[in-house]
């Protein structure tokens, strides 16, 4: 991790403009997905088309039953994603900034791809966790060649949700794949061992600090029961030279190219 590699007043534009976002963004538009019959496939279609497009996600147990929101939309949204790094001027500029090239290049990413983006808002009080994952299995490469930017846009503790990551444990190969096949997504295992959570170490980091978290590297994060948040903003980059599968879930359209 590199503390102060985000200026405070960076860290404040992004903050600001994914509020702005949440203030444009209409939930109206997506109550329809949120309270039919099919809302698990509708659910699972948005997501899944959501690669180049900016969409806003819920937290779990955000909607009514009439597909309305329990809370004001503010504290409703999880993230949004995953294509602000393309399609949002602000989140463009920081993401392809000279700043970011270097820190790629300085990882062995000599030339790479912008692969996703997403803006995490880890909800004062009601912040769900993300359960212990390896990010290249949603996101796999041939060879496996992509590394996760987690930029604290707060400061980040055990109390708000911060990262937890197992020492080490990007040597131990990768236990799942996340694939599409005709009908739906399904895991191929690999490693059938449940993690060694009892390894999880917490990373607590100041505003303006970038995590770099290798494909295989186990990491997590827990809920935020605290009353402050815990903003940040994600990158992912693959090796422009590694192959990627068409059954992964995120795929950009023709006219979007990576
Ligand atoms: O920010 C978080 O709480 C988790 C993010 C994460 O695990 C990821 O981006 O892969």
């Amino acid at each position: 991790m590199l503390e102060g590699f985000v200026d405070e007043s960076e860290c404040d534009l992004l903050r600001a403009r994914a509020e702005e976002l949440v203030r444009e963004f209409d939930p109206a538009e997506v109550v329809s997905i949120f309270s039919t019959r099919e809302q698990n496939r509708l659910t699972d279609e948005y997501f899944l088309t959501s690669g180049d497009k900016i969409r806003f996600f819920f937290e779990e147990n955000a909607f009514n039953p009439d597909g309305t929101l329990k809370y004001e939309k503010e504290k409703s949204i999880n993230k949004i994603g995953h294509a602000l790094h393309d399609l949002d001027p602000i989140f463009a500029r920081f993401s392809r900034s000279q700043k970011i090239k270097e820190l790629a290049k300085g990882i062995g990413l000599e030339k790479s791809y912008l692969l996703q983006s997403m803006y995490i808002f880890k909800q004062p009080n009601i912040g769900g966790e993300v359960t212990c994952h390896q990010d290249s299995t949603f996101l796999y490469t041939e060879p496996i060649d992509i590394a996760g930017l987690w930029f604290a846009l707060e400061d980040a503790t055990v109390e708000n949700g911060c990262l937890w990551a197992i020492p080490g444990g990007h040597r131990r190969g990768l236990k799942l794949r996340w694939r599409r096949t005709r009908e739906k997504m399904e895991f191929e295992v690999f490693d059938n061992e449940p993690w060694p959570e009892e390894e999880l170490v917490p990373l607590e980091v100041s505003k303006g600090t970038v995590i770099l978290l290798h494909g295989l590297l186990p990491h997590r994060s827990f809920e935020n029961r605290s009353p402050r948040s815990r903003h940040a903003y994600t990158l992912h980059l693959i090796g422009a030279e590694a192959t990627y599968p068409a059954d992964n879930w995120l795929q950009r359209s023709e006219i979007m190219p990576l």
